[in-house]
């Protein structure tokens, strides 16, 4: 209640400090759901670092599980100044870090726990990283917020009302030893803990304390109410993406709006919840050596700024800080790479300066390259016609568009069109802009653009900005017959196309691609392809494949309608699927493979669904293998795949030796969904070295 009552007031305030601006016309009265100041000053930071990193860094664990000893958390080399420049130099404008993951540790001596950096060798239990960071964020110019799960697998009192009251105070230990929090993020997981409970959250209270402390601080989760998330951990907002929410009678976690809502966001929605897009820059949220070779391209991350940045939502992104304390330097080249790609795009605002009419008013303040000056449709017409004259024809592949936010989202859709010297020609239809839309196309030459916006109010209009992005050579395709044969595809006419298999950075001298090879054993390709002697180049394009299945058979498996399409869980594509049939929730599923003939394994991959459905996703389970197909050695037991279930990707685990075996079998001890689905397999594969 209180909070809307704030937003109006603000959007008030805004409009009287504009007014001079638009001094010739009727300020456009604001529409719907407003953002507070504090979420309007959010939003313009648009590109920030996310920092996973405690027990789980040192574990291989996505999720631990609060039993870990303090003593694995030894950093040899920390250096918060390192992770702050790195982000600074990256163009981030603020650092989030994980100061309590759901494994309970705290990166900070905190009075209300025994499971802290205190308790562990780091500084000889004298260090504490959210000092560290938070002066080191101050030092560079960047915002500084912190993620406290609330969900705890160590502390005692986990599971009774008493842990809320706890959490209420180590929260205000966080909010008030550290500096100013602009951003405070909860994460909506409750599992069980120590002694097998759920906790039932207060988040009034939670809430409360924030509020008391950080008075600024905008608090991000499932439902805001400063900021949400986005419904994905795979980095993309919906292209439809409106920043106001219906959250009533909604709560966090399971009680949350469906995933494909909070993507998009509820058109005339309620409060003013923008969207978050949290992504992590390698396959998991925490560091491990295991993915050192698997870090997004740049093509990837690029993709992502589009599908975030661009799309009316902030991006946060994710770089794991690795066991010496520092970022790994493949993230941080690139962090750089990304950068220098966003400034060469964004560096030359084609529109600046520039005519564009509105009917037949000029409306300079949308090419004045100023957020804060603005052009609104005078009366109730909510439809307008703008058309941008460049003058000459102009070379231009992106377009950058803007609401101004303060008074409201009202553009439900609109559609682009370029003067090819004779007439009108569709480049695109859309539907929401925003704070920030950002449209990419292949390069046309034109002198005028015409935009027809459809709005749930007279429009209002910040920026019109269009630019010419350097055009990258596209990256080639790699793909693997279940045979395990490797071809390399490209469009690009006549490119030299390289590639490595030891992980390394394929360059000129790397080994040529002419014909197809054999990669039966798998591992990691990596190929990039280059013309003009080297001078212009694609990004590099990286491909993970297991030992090749072509001589598999299943040996026995859990009952299935589908048995027809068992072999869909080893045909080298991770997007078919097989589905057992539901068990219930007391179901234990498998499947055991014969796998042709004895090898040394060194450990096995599962490829959940990940069709947008998660039911049916293995999240628990034990894993055996045979020399035989009879007597089964388990070699992994009750182990659970943390976080599956936001984030689908595919699953590696290494055994704890390597062993030899002909046979293998997944044994599923829990599924999501277990009631409506029985287990699903994208694809298991194993890996050999
Ligand atoms: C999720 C957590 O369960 C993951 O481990 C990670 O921290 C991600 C950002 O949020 O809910
Ligand atoms: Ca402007």
């Amino acid at each position: 209640m209180n909070y809307i009552k704030k937003s109006l007031a603000l959007g008030v305030i805004t409009l009287i400090t504009t007014w001079h601006v638009n001094a010739q016309q009727a300020a456009p009265a604001p529409y719907g759901a407003l953002p507070s100041a504090d979420q309007v000053l959010w939003q313009k930071l648009g590109y920030y670092m996310f920092i996973h990193f405690g027990p789980n860094t040192f574990t291989d664990k996505e999720w631990g599980d609060g039993k870990e000893s303090p003593m694995v958390f030894n950093p040899t080399d920390l250096d918060a100044r390192q992770w702050a420049k790195t982000a600074k130099d990256a163009g981030m404008k603020a650092i989030i870090i994980t100061a309590k993951h759901h494994d309970g540790f705290c990166l900070w001596p905190s009075k209300y726990s025994t499971h802290t950096v205190r308790e562990s060798p780091w500084k000889g239990g004298k260090g504490d990283v959210l000092k560290d960071l938070s002066e080191a964020c101050r030092e560079y110019g960047l915002k500084f917020g912190v993620y406290l799960s609330p969900w705890d697998q160590n502390h005692p009192s986990y599971g009774t009302p008493e842990y809320n009251d706890i959490f209420a105070k180590t929260l205000e230990e966080v909010l008030t030893n550290y500096g100013d929090i602009y951003e405070m993020w909860f994460d909506g997981a409750n599992g069980e803990g120590p002694n097998g409970k759920k906790q039932v959250y207060d988040w009034p209270l939670f809430r409360s304390v924030v509020y008391k402390h950080q008075p600024h601080a905008v608090i991000f989760s499932d439902i805001g109410p400063g900021a949400r998330w986005i419904g994905n951990e795979s980095g993309f907002a919906g292209e439809t993406n409106w920043s106001t929410l219906n959250t009533d009678g909604f709560g966090m976690g399971k009680d949350a709006p469906k995933q494909a809502i909070l993507n998009s966001g509820d058109e005339n929605g309620k409060y003013w919840i923008p969207g978050e897009v949290d992504v992590s820059i390698r396959p998991g949220w925490f560091y491990s050596p295991d993915t050192d070779d698997k870090v997004k391209t740049l093509s990837q991350l690029l993709g992502i700024y589009y599908t975030s940045v661009g799309r009316n939502a902030n991006l946060l992104l994710n770089v794991p800080v690795s066991r010496t304390g520092k970022i790994h330097p493949t993230d941080s080249t690139r962090l750089m790479e990304l950068r220098a790609v966003v400034d060469a795009t964004f560096k030359t605002n084609l529109a600046k300066g520039k005519t564009v009419l509105i009917n037949t008013t000029r409306a300079p303040q949308i090419t004045d390259d100023n957020y804060d000056t603005y052009w609104g449709a005078e009366g109730n017409a909510k439809k307008a016609v703008l058309t941008l004259d460049l003058g000459t024809k102009t070379k231009l592949n992106r377009l950058l568009l803007q609401e101004y936010i303060p008074l409201g989202q009202r553009v439900r859709s609109f559609e682009v069109a370029y003067w090819n010297g004779q007439k009108y020609v569709a480049l695109v239809k859309q539907s929401t802009i925003g704070y920030k839309r950002i449209l990419a196309f292949p390069t046309i030459a034109t002198n005028k653009l015409r935009i027809t916006l459809e709005a749930n109010a007279a429009p209002v209009l910040s920026e019109i900005q269009v630019y010419l992005a350097p055009e990258m050579l596209d990256v080639p395709v790699i793909n693997r017959t279940k045979e395990g044969i490797v071809s390399i595809k490209t469009n690009s006419p006549d490119p030299i196309v390289t590639y490595t298999l030891d992980g390394s950075e394929p360059n000129m001298k790397s080994m040529r691609y002419n014909q197809p090879f054999e990669l039966k054993k798998g591992g990691t390709v990596k190929a990039k392809a280059f013309i003009n002697n080297g001078k212009d180049f694609s990004d590099v394009v990286i491909a993970d494949f297991d030992l090749s299945t072509a001589d598999w058979k299943v040996l026995h498996a859990s009952e299935s309608k589908k048995e027809s399409q068992i072999n869909r869980a080893f045909d080298g594509n991770g997007r078919t699927s097989w589905e057992a049939n539901p068990a219930g929730s007391t179901g234990i599923y498998e499947i055991a493979i014969d796998m042709g003939k004895e090898m040394e394994i060194a450990g096995f991959t599962y490829t959940p669904a990940n069709n947008g459905n998660t039911g049916g996703t293995v999240t628990k389970y034990n894993f055996y293998v045979s020399r035989n197909g009879k007597d089964w050695d388990r070699i992994l037991t009750d182990k659970v795949f943390g976080n599956i279930n936001n984030n689908p990707v595919k699953q590696q685990v290494m055994f704890p030796s390597k062993k030899q075996a002909r046979f293998i079998k997944l044994e599923a001890l829990a599924v999501i969904g277990a009631d409506q689905s029985g287990m699903k397999i994208n694809e298991i594969g194993v890996i050999v070295m």
